[in-house]
């Protein structure tokens, strides 16, 4: 007799919404996936991908018992093994990779493509952090925006979205929401049916451009000239708010110095929006309020990425917007959960000094760098052969014979093409997990709806297993995985979690962070001064470090910028067909390129640079400015066709701060496929 249940769960995936979810289960199988209607911010509405992880989950794709390569590297030539012979191996090697190099010659690289603070940095922490392993800077996403609205704002947190269905003029700076984050654009429609004006500020008309009130479409990367082209006008027509200037801001004289020089005219010349459209946009953004900044994360992709998020966040001082409801900014939220972090990775089990550390975003180079040789690399919650730029290095790289490579997931990705061993990862619905959202305030519980499928283990038993095998006999290391929720919520220091308990979430399973107005802004600025700091808001570092902005513009005329799509999640997903049904393998070119090039849409063309060769199809579009390419979503390759990861094109140089990835900053040529 088939019987069907019902289980609470938690949206495991790096978007900022983390939904709850109600997952049903029959005959051992999730059947299906949909949102929880009793969820405060998510509210029972999940976006289609998600939908489709009964499919993912039961995938007969997915990878279910350890293999061992037997053919040559980038081949898939695998032989099944046990976990035993697979612990041994990755014992074995990585002690002699130790006797003969030393702990520095093994690199853990992992991202978020599971958000669960146990499985993403938790056991993985504590098992690299006692083996004394080179570190990861995990730049990847949003370290350059990050950084920048630190140096305003003291630490990367802003207003509790709930709030902004008050605001009464909503900016998208650079953030696609519709597909990134729909449930801002729930709210967003509830201000709008009170009046609120939506304004989208991005390179490209997107599907949030085409929903928004006003759109600004700005030449890539000049977002700070703009935003300090508004505070000139905001000082100019005295639409600041001086009263909240002296009590919580410091360095304003400086900054209405440096700002002297960005006028209508001079603004206009170098982000492409004429006049009226900057002097449009600082009224608005003076004379209406509550008004709200999202801001994204792709602009912070640009070369000068941190100098743009601190300019952006700089804005709503000016004009006194903390502390009103709806009013202020958000980049991210995810400081609030302030998890003990101590407790949880143990960083003091880290003896080995001097250790090296690797930015992800230079996986190829440092693959290839003989000086500093990594001999192991362990990969797990990311598929760098196809979300890290510089492909060619990268797979250079992870080509190396005398590589020895690691990969857990749950399915054959680009990156397991040259592991010598891949280990078989459980999806989240297998897991007990602790998570918290980089956008709104709730923390959530996931219990496991399923148990693990074939032979897959989760990050947690893993490594809590690979540790008894390398002899790592520290108490920790028999830890529970409720013994590490406890550990992270076990901070009585900090107002937010406030007491927060592992029982409290089971109970519940949700728990608002608390945001009493003591504790956040305006009254608790965490900057070194204790004040929003403007005295270096209009610097321009990337400028002042002279970065190579227009990297070799005269070769390459053309600027491509390539983000996420609306039905994948970075490289996730985009090996289910039913989901690639749905999105389209193209680069959108405007027409007066095209027409040059003798390109039409549907055409198969090659986008180049010195880095490398795509080969794609066009779609002719004047949805894209004139000498700017986009391309969405990170496809895995296409073997039969000979189409390969768009990371081929992409530069591996760093923005102004924080060490972040400059995807963005690409430029390339592009001809017609018969034309070479
Ligand atoms: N469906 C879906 N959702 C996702 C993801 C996904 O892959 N798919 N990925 C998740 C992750 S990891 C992240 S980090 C976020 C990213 O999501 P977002 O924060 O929305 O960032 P992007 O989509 O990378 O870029 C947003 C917009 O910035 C624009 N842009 C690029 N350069 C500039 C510029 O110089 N100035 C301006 N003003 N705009 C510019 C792009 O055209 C794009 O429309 O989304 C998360 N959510
Ligand atoms: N050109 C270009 N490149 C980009 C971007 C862009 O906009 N343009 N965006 C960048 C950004 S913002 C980001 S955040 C990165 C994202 O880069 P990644 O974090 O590498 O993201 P994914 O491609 O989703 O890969 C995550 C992998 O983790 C696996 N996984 C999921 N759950 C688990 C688990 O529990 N255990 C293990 N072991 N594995 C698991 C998934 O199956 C998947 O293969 O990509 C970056 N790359
Ligand atoms: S991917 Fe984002 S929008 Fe979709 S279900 Fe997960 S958290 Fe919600
Ligand atoms: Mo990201």
């Amino acid at each position: 007799m088939s019987t069907k249940t019902i289980h609470r769960s938690v949206c495991p995936l790096d978007c900022p919404d983390t939904c709850s979810l109600l997952v049903e289960k029959e005959n051992g199988k999730i059947t299906k996936v949909s949102g929880n209607p009793d969820h405060p911010v998510t509210k029972g509405v999940i976006c289609h991908k998600v939908r489709k992880m009964p499919e993912r989950t039961h995938h007969p794709d997915r990878i279910l018992y350890p293999l061992k390569r037997v053919g040559k590297k980038g081949n898939l030539s695998f032989e099944r093994i046990s976990w035993d012979e697979a612990y041994k191996e990755i014992t074995k090697q990585f002690q002699s990779i130790i006797q003969d190099y030393s702990t520095n010659a093994i690199l853990p690289y992992s991202f978020f493509g599971n958000m669960g603070i146990i499985n993403s940095e938790g056991m993985d922490r504590r098992f690299f952090n006692r083996l004394g392993a080179r570190k990861l800077g995990r730049t990847i996403c949003n370290t350059a925006g990050a950084e920048g609205y630190k140096l305003t704002m003291g630490k990367p947190v802003g207003i509790d979205p709930e709030d902004t269905v008050n605001s009464r003029l909503i900016i998208i700076w650079g953030c696609n929401l519709i597909s990134t984050n729909l449930h801002q654009v729930i709210y967003a429609n509830e201000a709008r049916k009170n009046g609120a004006k939506i304004v989208v500020i991005d390179v490209h008309r997107n599907r949030t451009a085409k929903w928004a009130d006003h759109f600004y479409q700005i030449k890539p990367g000049t977002d700070d000239i703009l935003s300090n082209g508004i505070m000139h006008l905001l000082i100019a027509h005295q639409w600041t708010d001086s009263t909240f200037i002296n009590q919580y801001t410091t360095g304003f004289e400086e900054l209405s110095k440096r700002v002297q020089d960005y006028t209508p005219e001079y603004v206009s010349a170098k982000t492409g929006l004429t006049e009226s459209e900057i002097r449009e946009l600082a009224e608005m953004y003076g004379t209406i309020s509550p008004s709200f900044i999202r801001i994204g994360n792709g602009l912070q992709h640009q070369i000068n990425g941190a100098s743009i998020t601190r300019s952006i966040s700089s804005l709503p001082a000016l004009t006194g917007q903390w502390g009103k409801i709806g009013g202020g900014a958000l980049k991210g939220n995810a400081g609030y959960a302030e998890w003990n972090t101590t407790k949880l990775q143990r960083p003091e089990l880290h003896n080995v000094p001097n250790v090296s550390t690797t930015n992800m975003n230079q996986i190829g180079r440092a693959l290839l760098n003989n000086d500093d040789p990594i001999k192991a690399l362990f990969i797990y919650n990311s598929n760098p052969a196809q979300v890290a730029p510089n492909q060619n290095l990268v797979r250079k790289g992870l080509m190396r014979e005398d590589l020895f490579t690691v990969v857990h997931d749950l399915f054959l990705t680009d990156s397991c093409r040259y592991a010598d061993i891949v280990l078989p990862a459980t999806s989240h619905f297998e897991n007990l997990d602790l998570y918290k959202s980089y956008w709104h305030l709730y923390v959530q519980l996931n219990e496991p709806t399923l148990a693990p499928i074939g032979e897959c283990k989760s990050n947690f038993t893993l490594f809590k297993e690979l540790a008894a095998y390398m002899g790592f006999s520290e108490d920790c290391f028999q830890d529970t995985e409720v013994d590490l929720i406890k550990d992270a919520l076990d901070n009585p220091e900090s107002p937010y979690l406030n007491g927060l308990t592992f029982e409290d979430l089971k109970n519940q399973g949700w728990v608002k962070l608390k945001l009493e107005p003591e504790n956040t802004f305006p009254n608790k600025i965490p900057s070194p001064s204790g004040k929003i700091e403007l005295t270096f808001a209009a610097n321009q570092l990337g400028r002042e470090k002279n970065l190579p902005y227009e990297t070799k513009e005269s070769v390459y005329p053309l600027q491509l910028i390539s983000g996420p799509n609306h039905q994948f999640l970075n490289s996730t997903f985009s090996n289910q067909t039913s989901l690639q049904a749905l999105e389209r393998a193209v680069v959108y070119i405007h027409p007066i390129n095209a027409e040059k090039k003798r390109i039409k849409t549907g055409d198969l063309v090659e986008l180049y640079n010195d880095l490398g060769r795509v080969k794609i199809k066009a779609a002719v579009t004047d949805d894209v400015k004139e000498n700017l390419l986009i391309t969405q979503g990170l496809w895995w390759d296409d073997h039969d066709n000979n189409q390969y990861s768009i990371n081929h094109l992409t530069p591996d140089g760093l923005s102004d701060l924080g060490g972040g990835a400059t995807f963005f900053n690409c430029f390339v040529d592009v001809k017609r496929f018969e034309d070479q």
